[in-house]
């Protein structure tokens, strides 16, 4: 049973594992999925007993793009209106980490919403691709500004111009996924890495990842003042004495997110 209309949720202790649920339609995005999204990160983030997402399809598809038979008829002024997708801004303004685990299409949308995570495990059947321009438009949730900073100039410009699929291993040397693992084990994988980022301090995790996003919006000086400034900010957290104290001391720290 799940709350939601396209998505499964489970819960792995402190991990939640959502997978995009409309196989009818290689897990397109429409409208209702967003909404659901929005609501199962925001849950996520507001439940102090979970401390990593990670985020799924299914084997064929991670999810082929945004629906494109929900956009076929819409106009300028609807999608203007309606500020069409710019909810998906919520969902990356999620504090806590989270991971794609891309098997199959990523597309499109898929491969934007892939992209929006904090890094993406990619299975070797994975398939990235913005081949939007094949439909007559462009990418529309951040394609190609995140592809851009994540694979240069050449690679982004190539796919976005064409169309053409990347696979994983290639994903993998272009620095678009973190790591490439055998289909049958990309579940456990990701689980198993979010279960590590789960155990880590939580206020630390959430510095961490303000702290490397900052590095996509910030010029280079300001960026590593706003990191010193939170390194500093750590040292009134006790899970900064508990982390060097129990390193100290040689045994586990207990962290209490305080
Ligand atoms: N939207 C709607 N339905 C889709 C989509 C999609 N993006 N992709 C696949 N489907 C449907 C198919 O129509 C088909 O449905 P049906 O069985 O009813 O005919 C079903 O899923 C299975 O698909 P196929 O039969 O095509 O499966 P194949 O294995 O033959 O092919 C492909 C798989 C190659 C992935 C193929 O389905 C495909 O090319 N899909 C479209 C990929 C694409 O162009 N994606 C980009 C979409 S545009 C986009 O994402 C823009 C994002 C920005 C929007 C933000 C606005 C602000």
């Amino acid at each position: 049973m799940s709350d939601y209309e396209t998505l499964l949720i489970e819960r792995h202790d402190a991990v939640t594992l959502v997978r995009l649920n409309r196989p009818q339609a290689l897990n397109a995005l429409n409208t209702q999925t967003l909404t659901d999204l929005i609501a199962a990160f925001a849950a996520y983030d507001a439940d102090p007993e979970q401390r990593c997402l990670v985020l799924t399809g299914s084997d064929k598809a991670f999810a082929a793009g945004a629906d494109i038979k929900e956009m076929e008829a819409q106009g300028f002024a609807e999608m203007y209106a309606a500020n069409f997708f710019a909810g998906w801004e919520q969902v990356t303004r999620t504090r806590k980490p989270w991971i794609a685990a891309v098997s199959g299409f990523a597309l499109g949308g898929g491969c934007e919403v892939a992209m929006m995570a904090d890094f993406i495990i990619a299975a070797d059947s994975a398939k990235f691709g913005q081949p939007e321009i094949k439909l007559g438009v462009t990418p529309g949730m951040g394609g190609s500004q995140r592809l851009a900073h994540a694979i240069g100039k050449a690679k982004a410009m190539e796919m976005c111009l064409t169309g053409r699929m990347m696979g994983a291993d290639e994903a993998e040397r272009a620095g678009l996924v973190a790591r490439v693992v055998p289909m049958a084990d990309l579940i456990a994988e990701a689980l198993k890495t979010a279960t590590a980022i789960a155990a880590m301090a939580p206020l630390a995790t959430i510095a961490n990842k303000e702290m490397v996003n900052a590095a996509f919006d910030l010029p280079l000086a300001q960026g590593i003042a706003f990191e010193r400034r939170l390194f500093h900010g750590m040292f009134g957290t006790q899970d900064q004495k508990e982390g060097m104290a129990a390193f100290v001391a040689k045994r586990t720290a207990e962290w209490t997110g305080r």
